[in-house]
């Protein structure tokens, strides 16, 4: 199993002080901490090996394009695609879902055609849909939710028609925590010929992601909800379709040949990567990839999912509380409410007593509209994260309940 102590001297941060209180860091969802070999690995590029890539023939510049590329090669491995042509840097989750959007609608897709999302989806993976329903006349439809925050699987069936070229469904919804059963949704939308986009935005961090053993045509996620740095994120897409999509931007970088009258692109997957990517955050992520591998992504996730079951556990004592979310499957992630106090309130005064949690609709206005309430506060869990802050927590909620 891991040893939880040992893991939080690796992340300094973890023992500053709030208003006086020692930190209780539960917006895991939001954002991780990053551990100290992240940001030595970093500052170690920064200090002795930058210079752009793929572009020079100077020393630095091939040390620092070996660095990204085997950052791209380290990504492969982590999710098991076939091939490194098939790992596309973004900026995060978000830019990797407006990418397909983007390509995939105006290669793929005429007006009237369907994309099917569900109704727990962050805003990425809605608003980036209905760009295009308003620039292609594409439409957007979504898959309902059970109360208890699972999606109607038996309703798919009447949602994939013929017109749908696109099936695009979180992976585990950053509200309500579900984990979703992305492969049986692709086997459906497979035997129909529909080519499915995974958000692993939030299981990325937490489970073993096997793209190959899923099956999914595209998945994306971002470097910085798994201790990787901030602007650094992956899509992850297979070749056949890959190759199939058009450039997402024009730019440096991904261009073979340009002329005034034609421009031919570079092969993957530097067609999709226009600009001087990232590449001191990719050996970030990189790092924070082979860290996560050293704790065993198996005892992150039983660690996480102990931490989850041991919160939802010691929550049921707090009188009137009521969670949002409570699939069997669920992962590391918490939203409740209490009595009739405000989500905002609860998460200031929660603040107060050095306990940073999330309060809102956590871009997922839609599914607050499903569920009936303006916002939730949520808890979010890191490996770093112990059942001592889950009881600081919990108590902390009693003394902000009795002050109403
Ligand atoms: N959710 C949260 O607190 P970016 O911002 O591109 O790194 O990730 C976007 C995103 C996409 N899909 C899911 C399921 C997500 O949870 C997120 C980010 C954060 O829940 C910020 S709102």
């Amino acid at each position: 199993m891991l040893d939880v102590n040992k893991i939080r001297e690796d992340f300094p941060i973890l023992q500053r002080e709030v208003y006086g209180k020692p930190l209780v860091y539960l917006d895991n969802a939001a954002t991780t901490q990053k551990p100290l070999c992240v940001l030595d690995a970093m500052r170690e590029e920064y200090l002795n090996v930058n210079a752009n890539v793929h572009r020079g023939v100077h020393y630095l510049s091939q040390q620092a394009t070996d660095l990204h590329e085997a950052a791209r090669e380290k990504v492969r491995a982590f999710i098991n695609a076939k091939k490194t042509e098939e790992i596309v840097f973004t900026r995060g989750t978000t830019e990797a879902i407006n990418l397909v959007a983007s390509s995939f609608c105006e290669s793929q897709m005429k007006a009237g055609d369907e994309v099917l999302v569900t109704e727990m989806e962050h805003h990425s993976n809605i608003v980036s849909w209905q760009l295009q329903a308003q620039r292609r006349g594409i439409v957007v439809k979504h898959l309902p939710i059970t109360d208890e925050g699972l999606l109607c699987l038996d309703d798919i069936e009447t949602y994939l028609t013929e017109k749908t070229k696109l099936v695009s469904v979180a992976h585990v919804s950053n509200v309500l925590g579900t984990i979703n059963p992305v492969k049986d949704i692709i086997r459906l939308a497979h035997e129909r010929g529909i080519p499915v986009l995974v958000d692993a935005a939030q299981s990325a961090p937490h489970m073993k992601i096997d793209v190959q053993d899923m099956d999914c045509d595209f998945l994306a996620f971002s470097g910085h909800k798994m201790y990787g740095p901030t602007g650094i994120g992956v899509l992850y897409g297979k070749e056949v379709w890959l190759e199939k999509l058009p450039p997402y931007q024009g730019g440096g970088e991904m261009i073979d040949k340009v002329t005034w009258e034609k421009t031919t692109f570079e092969r993957l997957p530097f067609k999709f990567e226009a600009g001087t990517p990232d590449y001191v955050a990719t050996h970030g992520l990189a790092t924070a990839i082979k860290y996560m591998e050293s704790v065993g992504l198996d005892n992150i996730e039983a660690h996480e999912q102990e931490l989850t079951r041991y919160c939802m556990e010691q929550m049921r004592s707090i009188p009137n509380i009521r969670f949002f979310g409570e699939a069997p499957k669920k992962d590391a992630v918490v939203s409740f409410l209490v009595g009739d106090i405000h989500h905002l309130d609860l998460g200031t005064l929660l603040d107060r007593l050095g306990i940073a949690v999330r309060t809102g609709h956590h871009c997922a206005q839609p599914l607050m509209d499903r569920l009936g309430i303006a916002g939730t506060v949520r808890a979010s869990f890191a490996m770093y994260n112990t059942k001592e802050e889950i009881d600081i927590l919990v108590a902390g909620i009693l003394r902000v309940a009795k002050m109403f």
